[in-house]
């Protein structure tokens, strides 16, 4: 069977994660070796580029241009360790997030060039492109009441990217939109402002056709 490859992307608190394990038990419950993966991260040294890029003490004078290099430099390291592997041997790879993140966080949220984007990103993945991505929707003050509520439960740990301003999360949902528009036939769009159950219903009947 050939190897399929899923991202999911959207703003924080859109419900990949959420919707990423009920989509891998559903693949799993069908006899599909199915991996699980997330950006940035996602091997021992991207693991390690995911903390400096978040959660080091020593990472707030972090520039746009080395933001970008670090997130491609642990994708380059997970499509060469994990994707293409896992894709030969016929797995279904599930990716929380991939290189449409960095187009809409560090191109259109950040302001970098977006061909010097593509460039980068096009040096990192190469043909290692995704069959679907499902691209979760919310609004802004539901992408943030989520977050609030996961927050209450859970100690704090500070986030550099989180701690960026509302208008750069307005830029990178405009950026998203502007993504999906340009490629409406590997992006699928999913309203996932719904009930757990709904968005669940609608990206199996995008991901079904590609796992017979
Ligand atoms: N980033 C970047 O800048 N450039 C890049 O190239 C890449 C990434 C690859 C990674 O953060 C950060 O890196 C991210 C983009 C940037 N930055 N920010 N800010 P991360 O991996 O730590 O987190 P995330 O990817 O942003 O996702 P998340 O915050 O963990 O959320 P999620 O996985 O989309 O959602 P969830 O955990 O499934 O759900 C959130 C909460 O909502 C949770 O309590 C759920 O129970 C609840 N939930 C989920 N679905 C629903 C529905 N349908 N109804 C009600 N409640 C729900």
């Amino acid at each position: 069977m050939p190897g399929v490859l899923i991202s999911f992307e959207g703003t924080e608190g859109c419900g990949k994660s959420t919707q990423i394990t009920l989509l891998a038990e559903r693949l799993y419950s069908l006899g599909r070796d199915v991996r699980l993966v997330r950006e940035p991260g996602g091997t021992p040294i991207g693991e390690e580029i995911r903390h400096t890029l978040k959660h080091s003490a020593k990472n707030e004078a972090m520039t746009a241009e080395a933001e970008l290099l670090l997130m491609n430099a642990s994708r380059a390291q997970l499509v060469r360790e994990v994707l293409r592997p896992a894709l030969q041997a016929g797995e279904v790879v599930l990716c929380d997030r991939y290189y449409d993140s960095t187009t809409a966080y560090q191109g259109y949220g950040r302001g970098l060039d977006l061909k010097l984007v593509e460039a980068v990103i096009e040096f990192a993945v190469g043909r290692t492109r995704p069959d679907l991505t499902l691209l979760l929707q919310v609004p802004a003050e539901v992408s943030e009441a989520r977050l609030a509520s996961r927050q209450s439960t859970l100690p704090f740990i500070r986030d550099r990217i989180e701690q960026a301003d509302r208008n750069f999360f307005e830029r990178v949902k405009k950026g998203y939109e502007a993504i999906a528009a340009a490629d409406r036939k590997r992006i699928k769009v999913i309203d996932a402002a719904r009930t757990v159950d709904a968005v669940s219903a609608d990206i199996w009947q995008a991901v079904e056709p590609l796992i017979k």
